[in-house]
């Protein structure tokens, strides 16, 4: 049995919740709640210390970070397969993840918390990936060629994001039709928050930068606490 420890608003939750159900596989939703501080409980940092979601335990196996995460999901369960053998393409697919977690996601983070400082490098960080994007995608319909791929899935969860916080696709009409595409598949669609869920969730984030400094200390204390 696969249990699949996740919050919906979590954006590094929902490769994973998207990779799931593409590759059709039977796993159980352990919702954790954020703003309840769920990632805290014992119960929960004996799976991640790190007190941080998602988290995937198949079969008493327990796997953190979501890019390892969907790596063991591709080994474990290799059908459909969402990389390709090409050496080439693979390396792409590869790039784009990386680009996706490295630059557009600390990117939307700097636009989430409206530090006006950082705003007009936020912009630049997130409009280069999108640059980058393009590029690497050509003319295929996905970044790894004809398949959907790993690279789709991920950056196909945080551009949406970029997209909501002012960074424009207008200047991209390839990537606007890769987004349409994946967008209008079961698996994003299934996982996409309501109306009123990313209401609640962007009003949220008006809070975030005093929660996170909370959860900051919270965290150090129970390192702190724990360390050997
Ligand atoms: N590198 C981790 C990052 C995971 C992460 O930061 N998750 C956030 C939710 S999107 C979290 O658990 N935050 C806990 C908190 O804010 O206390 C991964 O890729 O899984």
């Amino acid at each position: 049995m696969i249990l699949f420890y996740f919050a919906k608003p979590s954006l590094f939750s929902r490769p994973v919740w998207i990779t799931l159900l593409e590759k059709g596989l039977e796993f159980e939703l352990v919702p954790v709640s954020m703003e309840k501080g769920g990632q805290f409980t014992p119960e929960f940092r004996a799976l991640n210390p790190f007190c941080r979601i998602p988290v995937l335990v198949d079969n008493g196996f327990c796997v953190t970070e979501s890019q390892a995460i969907l790596d063991y999901l591709e080994k474990q369960y290799p059908q459909p397969p969402l990389l390709p053998s090409d050496v080439q393409a693979l390396a792409k697919v590869r790039m784009v993840q990386m680009v996706s977690i490295n630059e557009l996601m600390p990117a939307i983070g700097e636009l989430l918390m409206q530090k006006p400082d950082q705003q007009t490098y936020a912009r630049h960080r997130a409009a280069t990936a999108l640059t980058v994007f393009e590029e690497r995608l050509g003319h295929a319909p996905y970044f790894g060629g004809q398949q959907l791929s790993l690279a789709d899935i991920v950056a196909g969860v945080f551009v949406p994001v970029a997209c909501e916080l002012g960074i424009d696709l207008v200047d991209h009409p390839p990537l606007q039709t890769w987004l349409d595409r994946l967008t209008a598949r079961d698996a994003w669609q299934q996982t996409q928050l309501s109306v009123a869920e990313k209401d609640r969730f962007l009003r949220s984030i008006r809070a975030l930068a005093r929660i996170w400094r909370k959860r900051r200390r919270q965290r150090a204390d129970i390192l702190l606490n724990s360390a050997p």
